[in-house]
């Protein structure tokens, strides 16, 4: 007994070959257990196929499973009232300075144990799944020592429903018990490091490379201490000024480099020379009314790879809607349609250090969203409504 199921009737947005999208207009998918066996034109569908499920699609598009390649989603609280206070008149930064902002949502998430932090998490992450979310990176960064660190990332790891990728951003703000000591507290993050790893915790390390977060040089310590564990590297660089820190992660040939609003050409040839992905983060952008907008225009030119993400968090980007961000990168950041999903699918999964899924090909893994519209450009169009008819994550079917 064959356990293939046959997916046909769909109009699939592979994101594979030379064609625009990927594009086959009748196509079919075979699924074998949780991998693609077979993609292509229905009339090309193998001789004497006897699967044990057959899906007719009727038409719907078809698309690799979405990848939201950079979250907070693990942390106590909400930071509404920090929301109102900046229609005051207070920024972002000021707020930081004056304790609020980071270190309040740090406040918060030590006092919550491990079962509310995934309690509230978990919460987050179905609104993700329920627009086509099958894979996920989630950042800790709301603990700021070793047990809370610890308790967020085991969070994320107990969360249910799509795969979770983990990045330990210790280096994403000074803890109070730190004040005036931040080199001490960068060498506590890096001391912390082998044990998170021992304890199966971190895929990625991250850092916050900012004035109100860390120095290029104490970056620099950060990915010292992951090189000399192994771990891939990625950072949030160039969001609120130049910094440099884009060509210091492209020396440990990271991952991704994340915001850039601020890069330079300088940058942007680094990002090139490393294959590093560019991900952009357009919540972050609109919630803090920035005017500067990342290059887009280079990075194309320059052959870097742009991926799109939520960069949920609760203080400059509390959306949990992958999809409106494919709108925003297309209104505010001027990407294409195809850019757009390219950059919540092949190229986030990339910049995640992922191979095995983001295009539709045989040997990938079985993620992949039916959705009623006629053309994929629709996901980038509308704003405010979700399309999704039926998630597949792992070859297994769940409805929207
Ligand atoms: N950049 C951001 O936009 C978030 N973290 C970061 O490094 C903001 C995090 C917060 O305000 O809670
Ligand atoms: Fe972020």
């Amino acid at each position: 007994m064959s356990d293939k199921t046959l997916w046909r009737g769909a109009r699939l947005a592979t994101l594979d070959g030379t064609q625009p999208w990927g594009w086959v207009e009748r196509g079919a998918l075979i699924t074998e257990g949780e991998r693609i066996a077979w993609v292509g034109p229905e009339s090309e569908l193998p001789a004497g196929l006897a699967p044990a499920a057959e899906h007719e699609l009727g038409g719907a598009v078809v698309t690799p499973g979405l990848i939201d390649c950079h979250t907070h989603l693990v942390y106590g609280g909400q930071r509404a009232r920090e929301f109102e206070l900046r229609l005051h008149g207070a920024s972002y930064e000021e707020i930081a300075r004056a304790g609020g902002g980071i270190r309040s949502t740090v406040a918060a998430t030590r006092g919550a144990d491990e079962a509310e932090l995934l309690r509230l998490a978990q919460r987050r992450l179905d609104a993700l799944l329920a627009e086509g979310v099958t894979t996920v990176e989630v950042k800790s960064g709301y603990g700021l020592d070793l047990d809370s660190e610890a308790r967020c990332l085991r969070a994320a790891r107990a969360l249910q429903g799509a795969e979770v990728r983990t990045s330990y951003l210790g280096a994403h703000a000074l803890p109070p018990e730190f004040q005036g000591r931040q080199d001490d507290y960068v060498e506590a993050v890096c001391a912390w490091m082998p044990r998170l790893q021992r304890e199966g915790l971190i895929d990625a390390v991250d850092a916050f490379c900012e004035g109100i977060g860390f120095t290029p040089a104490q970056t620099r310590r950060v990915f010292e201490a992951a090189r000399a564990l192994g771990l891939p590297v990625k950072l949030h660089a160039e969001q609120l000024s130049d910094q440099g820190g884009t060509q210091l992660a492209c020396e440990y040939r990271a991952l991704s480099c994340d915001h850039l609003e601020y890069l330079s050409p300088e940058g942007v040839r680094a990002m090139a020379a490393s294959g590093t992905v560019a991900t952009l983060l357009p919540g972050a952008y609109y919630f803090l009314r920035e005017t500067k907008l990342p290059p887009v225009g280079l990075l194309r030119e320059a052959g870097v790879p742009i991926a799109i993400s939520t960069d949920h968090n609760p203080g400059t980007s509390p959306t949990l809607s992958l999809l409106l961000m494919l709108n925003m990168a297309c209104t505010l950041f001027r990407l294409t349609p195809e850019e757009a999903l390219r950059g919540v699918t092949v190229n986030a999964a990339r910049a995640l250090g992922l191979t095995d899924r983001g295009r539709l090909r045989a040997g990938q893994r079985a993620d992949f969203c039916v959705w009623d519209v006629e053309h994929p450009n629709e996901l980038s169009y509308y704003f405010g409504r979700n399309p999704l008819r039926q998630r597949v994550w792992g070859g297994k079917v769940f409805r929207a």
